[in-house]
This record gives structure tokens, sequence and C-alpha cells, in this order.
């Protein structure tokens, strides 16, 4: 057993953990970062596309803003269509705020790059990870990286390991609550080297299911129907999925819509899910370790920054100051900020999706939902201010 021991132990190197650990790092606190993955696995997953400012804030903070800004398109609206008219929702008109368009692969990539650069201290491929003694001032961790088996004390351990990681896992049940919705359905998403139907995301509800045209440049695509959650890969040929796409878009989109070879099809269930408190002892967790809301709000990621944003405060102002009131109160800053994007993100997936248990009586209330947002300047408001993002 060798002994190793940090300020911070932060456990999966997604987004998270390593936007914790750069913002770490450059407050001169030392971190290791524990990874069961590695880099090029968890770089070539094909994930979030959107970010608020809270995500292009931290990435500019930590200087790793240049290809962002060279690469990324910004968004300054987003169309809602109902089957028939598309609904444009002006969002910074409505909020003077933009969104930005940058894959997380590519903010990942930037992250994984620059940890190298400054010298972080990265560990991929790293098993077996179990946490102790989260409730005393020393919590300490033990994992295996090859054929070392490390045992690791640190001040404070990170749970940045996503939905199935272990750090959630070591709350104990008594001490936890979970909230928890699941969708009757997934999303296939579909990524494609094409130019993009529009400029700008359009989320449909058609008769036959829900359709997001979505982009990550002018030379590439990236489009979402949702299916039920009992669908195989092997249901959805590329050229059924290009048809769906077609008919659920509505024949003025589909008009634009380019076909082309699938870089990647995936599919992606649908869930909201909390769990409180996110800090427990010396242990904090950090998004999707926490939270999971369905992607319809573009919301995961930012949610992951702005958690990471109080994380990293929290620690500075204890590590400088001696002053335990951020780490006291984490868990309620970031949780209030998780809430509202559940409840966004959960009212957007309600209005463009067909749920099956839906009547007619569910269905006249998303066509009075969309009535409402295309004559209403507050209406829109509403959805343009959390679109953009609420202030951390
Ligand atoms: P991640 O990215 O899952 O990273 C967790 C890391 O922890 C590692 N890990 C472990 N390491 C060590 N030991 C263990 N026992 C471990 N268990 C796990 C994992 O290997 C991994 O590297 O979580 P993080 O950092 O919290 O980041 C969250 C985001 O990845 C996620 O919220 C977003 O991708 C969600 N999301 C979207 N978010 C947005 O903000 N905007 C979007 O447009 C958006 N679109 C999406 C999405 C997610 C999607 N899927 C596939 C779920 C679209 C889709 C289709
Ligand atoms: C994406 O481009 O992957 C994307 C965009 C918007 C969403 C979800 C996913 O709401």
């Amino acid at each position: 057993m060798q002994l190793l021991r940090t300020r911070v132990a932060i456990i999966g190197a997604g987004p998270a953990g390593l936007m914790l650990a750069h913002l770490l790092h450059a407050q001169g606190i030392d971190v290791v970062v524990l990874e069961r993955q590695t880099p090029d696995h968890v770089q070539g997953r094909i994930r979030a596309g959107v970010l608020e400012r809270v995500t292009v804030d931290i990435m500019t903070r930590l200087g790793l803003d240049d290809r962002m800004r060279a690469e990324g398109l910004v968004e300054e609206g987003f169309c809602l269509a109902d089957g028939e008219r598309l609904i444009r929702i002006d969002i910074a008109e409505l909020t003077g705020q933009t969104v930005m368009v940058y894959g997380q692969t590519e903010i990942q990539r930037d992250l994984v790059e620059a940890a190298q650069v400054r010298g972080l201290d990265v560990r991929w491929q790293i098993d077996d990870i179990a946490l102790h003694a989260l409730d005393s001032d020393t919590p300490w961790l033990t994992c295996r990286e090859g054929e070392i088996d490390w045992h690791i004390t640190a001040d404070f351990i990170i749970g940045c390991d996503g939905f199935h990681g272990v750090s959630r896992r070591a709350v104990p049940a008594s001490a936890a609550q979970i909230h928890e919705r699941v969708y009757p359905f997934a999303w296939l998403g579909i990524l494609a080297d094409v130019p993009p139907c529009h400029h700008e995301l359009i989320y449909a509800n058609h008769s036959r299911g829900f359709a997001l045209a979505s982009l990550r440049s002018p030379t590439r695509s990236r489009y979402y129907i949702d299916v039920p959650t009992d669908t195989q890969l092997a249901d959805w040929p590329e050229q059924r999925l290009w048809d769906e796409l077609a008919m659920r878009l509505g024949p003025t989109v589909a008009a634009r819509i380019t076909q082309g070879p699938a870089l990647e099809i995936s599919l992606a269930p649908l869930r909201s899910f909390v769990f409180e408190p996110m800090r427990h002892g010396r242990l904090l967790l950090c998004g999707d370790a926490a939270h999971i809301v369905p992607p319809t709000g573009a919301k995961g990621l930012n949610l992951a920054a702005s958690d990471v944003h109080y994380a990293a405060q929290a620690l500075t102002s204890w590590y400088a100051h001696n002053d335990n009131d951020g780490i006291a109160h984490y868990a309620g800053k970031a949780l209030a900020r998780v809430w509202q994007a559940q409840r966004f993100s959960w009212s957007l997936t309600r209005l463009v999706h067909r749920f099956p248990e839906d009547g007619r009586f569910e269905r006249a209330m998303q066509l009075a939902e969309f009535n409402h947002i295309a004559g209403s300047r507050a209406a829109q408001m509403a959805i343009a201010e959390n679109y953009v993002g609420l202030p951390v």
C-alpha cells in the first residue's frame, strides 16, 4: 500500500472534475484527480452542446477560452415548433445574453490538454475507489492504479464521478433523500458532418414525437428524436432516422436538412434525479454525481459548472481564510440552482414530448401553452431567462 496526502481528492475527470481541479490549482491548492477511464474514452463521449454563461465564464477565468471563442457559435435565439409554426425565442433581445454552441468533447479536450501543460495530477484508469471517514477531518480513500494500491488522505473529497459513480453511494442511506422521475422515452441522437438545417436550435413537438435540430459547427449537425425506452440501436438504421427527423421537423425545415453518414448514433434515457444533501461531512458532490436533468433544457453540463463554481469558492475561502461558511452553505446554494434547472428542464420536456399516457386534455394543454408562448413576451421572457441560465 502506498500513501499519498493531498488537500483535495477529486473523483472523476469529466468536465466537473477537471474544471474544479483547474480552479483550485490556479489558487495554489493541490489536488489529485482520479478517473476510471482513459482520456480518449472520456473525450469520445458525445454529449452536451450548449453552454450557458457560467460555463463560458469558468473556461474564460481559466484562460482556456481561446478555441471556444474561435470555433464556438454564439446563439442569439432558438425555436420551438408545434407541427405548424416556428416560434422563435429571441434570447439576446429578451435577456441581453446569448448561449454558446461548443461541444462537450471540445471542452473536455481543452481541459485535459491544459491539465498536462499546467502539471495537474490527473490519474487515469484508477479502479476500486472506496471512500472512508467522511465525517472526520481527514477523510481518505483507497484505490488501485495498475499494480499499486493507494491510500490517499485529503482534507476534502469531491465526488465528480457522474451518475454511475461511487461517491454518492458512500453517503449513508439514512442521511440521504432521492427525488426521481424516469421518463418513458430516450433520445436517439445522430452526429454527422453535414451543414445544419438551421443556424439556431429547433425543438419540435410533432404528432409522431419529439425532434431536435442542433449543431456543433457550420459543417457538423446534431439531431435527436425521442423513442420508447426499450428501443435498440439496431431498430434504427441511419436512413430510417433521417426520414423520421424530416417528418417530425416538418416540410419547411426538412427541405433544408442535408443527410450524411453518421459519425455517431447513441441512445440516452431521460431522467430527472436529485440527491440530497450535496455535502456529507468532508464529501462534496458536483455535477451528474448529484443530479440528472432531462437534456431538453441543455442544463446538465451547465449545472456541473455552477456546482463547481460554488465548490471552488467554498474551498478557496476555507484555505485562504480558514472560513467554514462556504463549505457549510455549499449544498444549499448549489441545490437552489439545481431545482430551478430541474423545473425548467421538466417543463420544457413536458411541452415538447408526447407522453404515452397523455390524452386529449394533456394535448390541449400543450397547444394552449404554445399559443401563450407565441403571443406573450412575458412567457417568452420566462423561457429565455431560464435557457440562458439563472445567475450563480
Ligand atoms: P460526467 O461527464 O459523467 O463525468 C464523470 C466522470 O467520472 C468518471 N467515473 C469514475 N472515476 C473514478 N472512479 C469511479 N468509480 C468512477 N465512476 C465514474 C467517469 O468515467 C467520468 O469521466 O459527469 P460531470 O463531470 O458531472 O458532467 C456532467 C455532464 O457530462 C452532463 O451533465 C451533460 O453531458 C448532460 N448533457 C447536456 N448538458 C448540457 O449542459 N447541455 C447539453 O446540451 C447537454 N446535452 C447531455 C446532453 C447529456 C446527454 N447524455 C448522453 C446523457 C445530451 C445528451 C444526449
Ligand atoms: C446537443 O446539441 O447535443 C443538445 C442541444 C440542446 C439540448 C440538448 C442537446 O437541449
